[in-house]
């Protein structure tokens, strides 16, 4: 299986993180490629040539950081990181969902502020800060469950959204206001996954 990431993109890091713990990252043959430059193989792999982009060896392409994840927690050896069913498969789901919410808006405030100047819109960037701001309460009201999830689908993304957060939004001071969130994450993001597919 082939799987297309860039080195920086927090999407793609979710994935890696995932077959990490799975202790399964041999079984995928990762390239790291510059989406934004239009590669000819990602655009013939995948319709919206985003990374991450996996191809199967039965020749299909699955796009969408959920979905590969899904799909690879189910057919690669290694401890499940998504429930197959029940209230641990909705807990994990729910968390990976807050989390994509979080890094959507965080990613596209810092690919607006990269349009020529002229071109940016303040509005939409502060459209998209201010999602970042109702994110942060959630994530922190659910502390608990982060536990909970056992460093699964749902925790690992969380970790993945919070440390793009630092290096593209470093002058958000989140820990402040969200001091149980911050102590989990810096529990979690020690772990050989989140270190290894550190892209700093
Ligand atoms: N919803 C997608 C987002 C993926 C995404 O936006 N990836 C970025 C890199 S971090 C990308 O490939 N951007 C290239 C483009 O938008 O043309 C997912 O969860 O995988």
């Amino acid at each position: 299986m082939k799987l297309y990431v860039a080195k920086t993109s927090p999407y793609a890091r979710k994935v890696l993180a995932l077959a990490m713990e799975k202790q399964a990252l041999d079984r995928l043959q990762v390239v790291t490629i510059d989406p934004w430059s239009d590669p000819a193989d990602l655009l013939s792999a995948i319709p919206s040539g985003k990374v991450p982009a996996l191809v199967t060896d039965e020749g299909w392409c699955l796009g969408e950081s959920w979905a590969i994840a899904d799909y690879l927690d189910n057919i690669l050896p290694g401890r499940r990181l998504l429930p197959d069913a029940g209230p641990d498969r909705w807990r994990s789901l729910r968390l990976s969902a807050l989390a994509q919410g979080l890094l959507d808006a965080a990613f596209s405030a810092v690919v607006e502020r990269r349009r020529p100047l002229g071109e940016q819109s303040p509005g939409w960037v502060d459209r998209q800060i201010a999602a970042i701001a109702r994110s942060l309460p959630a994530m922190e009201t659910a502390v608990p469950d982060l536990y909970a999830d056992n460093a699964g689908l749902g925790a690992l993304s969380v970790a993945c959204a919070l440390d793009y957060l630092d290096l593209r939004h470093g002058d958000l001071d989140w820990r402040t206001d969200h001091p149980d969130l911050a102590n989990w994450l810096a529990g979690i993001i020690d772990r050989p996954s989140l270190r290894a597919t550190d892209p700093r």
